[in-house]
C-alpha cells in the first residue's frame, strides 16, 4: 500500500464560457460577455497536467458534467423573457474547478482508515449548486472500492460548501496523519461568504476526524471583499508548509498558533502586503498555485503566468528563490481561459492522498491517454463560444456531442 498525492484535474467541458455568473469573483465579474475558447481552455489544462504528470509521475482526471442541464432548464422556466445569467446557468462550464467538487480526508487521518469524501454542495451560487449529484456519480466510480473510500452525500442546505477550496492539510509526509484545516467565511459582508462553519464542521464529523488534529479558522472578511470568495486564492499548504498572504485570515496569529498547536512542526512562508498587496494577489492568484513535493523532496510552486507579468509579485518569487525557504521552484504555466472565470492552477485540480492501485484506472492519465483527450479536444469543443450561442440548439448539440465522444474515447460511457 503506498499513500501518494494525486491530483484530479477538471477537463474543461466544451461549453466553457464567460456569463458572469459569481458575484463576489472579480475576474468573472469583469469578463462577462467576452467571447470564450473552450478548445484553447480545455488544451491549456491537459497541458497543465501533462507537466505535472512529468514532474510527479501521477496525474488524473474528472469529466465535464452533462450541459446544458436540462433538468435545471426546466426548473427555470426559461421562456426567453428571463435574464442572460439565469439563462446561462445550466450551461456552466464550472465544474472544471475540481477544487470544489469535493472535501477529501485521506486514509491516514480518519478514525475507520479509508480515505473519506464528501461532494461540496455549492449551494451558493446557483450554476454551481447543480453540480454535485454528477460529480458524485464519478467519485463513486473513480473511488468505488469501499477497503479505502468512503464517498458522503453533499451537506445539507443551507450549510454553503465549498470542497476543497477552504481545506487545507498539513502533515509530515502524505501518508502521514495529517492536521486538517477548514476555513469559513462570516456573512454578512459586500460578497457572499460560501463556506458556512457549519458545514466544515459536518464534513470533519461525518470523516471522523480527531478533533486534536482538526483546525477551524476564520477567512479575513477583508480578502473576502476584495475578491477572495475561496481560501484558495489566498493561501495554500502542502506538507508542513502554509504559504499565505498575510492578510488571509481574521486573526493572523490566531491561525497561525492555532494550527502551530495542532501542528507543531509548521512553517509559515507568509507574503506581506507592502510586498503584494492583497488586490494584486487575487489579481494574479499567486496563493492559487501548486504548491508540489517532488520526488526529490523539495518543493515546486505552480503559479499562473499572470504572476510573471506582475512587478511585485515576480520580485517577491525571485526574492524568496534567492533566501533558503522549503519553496525552490516557482513554476508558471498558461491557463488564462480559466483564469479569466476566477479558476487558477489551484482551482483547477482536487488533490487525493490514496494509492493509485485503489483508483478506477479510467481515471488515471499516462501520456497516450492524454495524446486521446487532446484529439477528442481538438476534434470536437467549439472553437470559440459568443454569449449570444448560449442557450440555442446548435451549441447544445454540439457540447453534447463533444461530451459524448470523450466519454466513449474513455471507456466511460456509463457517465453518458
Ligand atoms: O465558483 N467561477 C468559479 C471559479 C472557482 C474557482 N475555484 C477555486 N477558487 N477553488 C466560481 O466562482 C465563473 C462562471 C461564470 O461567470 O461564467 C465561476 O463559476
Amino acid at each position: 500500500m503506498s499513500l501518494t498525492e494525486i491530483n484530479f484535474d477538471g477537463i474543461v467541458g466544451p461549453s466553457h464560457n464567460y456569463a458572469g455568473l459569481s458575484l463576489g469573483n472579480i475576474a468573472s465579474a469583469s469578463h462577462a460577455g467576452d467571447p470564450s475558447y473552450p478548445r484553447a481552455a480545455a488544451l491549456q489544462g491537459v497541458a497543465k497536467m501533462r507537466g505535472n504528470l512529468a514532474r510527479l509521475g501521477v496525474q488524473g482526471y474528472l469529466l465535464p458534467l452533462p450541459r446544458p442541464n436540462r433538468a435545471l432548464q426546466q426548473a427555470l422556466a426559461l421562456d426567453g423573457s428571463e435574464p442572460a445569467q439565469l439563462r446561462a446557468a445550466p450551461w456552466s462550464a464550472s465544474s472544471m474547478w475540481t477544487a470544489n467538487a469535493a472535501t477529501v480526508s485521506p486514509a491516514p487521518d480518519t478514525a475507520d482508515g479509508r480515505c473519506h469524501l464528501t461532494p461540496a454542495n455549492l449551494v451558493t451560487m446557483l450554476h454551481r449548486a447543480q453540480e454535485w449529484p454528477d460529480t458524485k456519480r464519478q467519485l463513486d466510480i473513480a473511488f468505488a472500492d469501499p477497503k479505502h473510500f468512503a464517498v458522503h452525500e453533499a451537506v445539507p442546505p443551507t450549510f454553503g460548501d465549498e470542497g476543497a477550496a477552504n481545506h487545507m492539510r498539513l502533515c509530515k509526509s502524505h501518508d502521514a496523519p495529517g492536521v486538517e484545516v477548514f476555513v469559513y467565511g462570516r456573512l454578512g459582508g459586500r460578497f457572499p461568504a460560501r463556506q458556512h462553519e457549519q458545514a466544515s464542521r459536518l464534513v470533519a464529523r461525518a470523516h471522523g476526524l480527531a478533533s486534536e488534529r482538526t483546525v477551524f479558522i476564520e477567512q479575513n472578511p477583508e480578502a473576502i471583499a476584495a475578491g477572495a470568495f475561496h481560501n484558495d486564492v489566498v493561501a495554500v499548504a502542502n506538507g508542513r508548509v502554509l504559504f499565505t498572504h498575510e492578510q488571509a485570515f481574521a486573526d493572523r496569529q490566531g491561525a497561525y498558533e492555532a494550527m502551530r498547536a495542532a501542528f507543531p512542526a509548521l512553517e509559515v512562508v507568509e507574503v506581506p502586503s507592502s510586498a503584494v498587496s492583497l488586490e494584486e494577489a487575487i489579481r494574479t492568484y499567486l496563493f492559487n498555485a501548486q504548491l508540489l513535493t517532488l520526488p526529490d523532496g523539495t518543493m515546486a510552486l505552480v503559479v499562473p503566468e499572470e504572476c510573471r507579468e506582475s512587478d511585485s509579485v515576480w520580485s517577491w518569487c525571485e526574492r524568496m528563490l534567492a533566501g533558503n525557504g522549503p519553496i525552490r521552484q516557482v513554476i508558471p504555466v498558461d491557463v488564462r481561459q480559466s483564469m479569466a472565470n476566477g479558476g487558477g492552477p489551484a482551482c483547477l485540480r482536487l488533490r487525493v492522498v490514496c494509492d493509485p492501485a485503489t483508483v478506477d484506472p479510467r481515471f488515471l492519465l499516462d501520456e497516450a491517454r492524454a495524446d486521446l483527450i487532446e484529439s477528442v479536444i481538438a476534434r470536437y469543443w467549439p472553437e470559440q463560444i459568443d454569449p449570444s450561442d448560449v442557450g440555442t440548439d446548435a451549441l447544445a448539440s454540439s457540447v453534447i456531442a463533444a461530451r459524448l465522444a470523450l466519454l466513449d474515447a474513455l471507456d466511460l460511457g456509463q457517465l453518458g
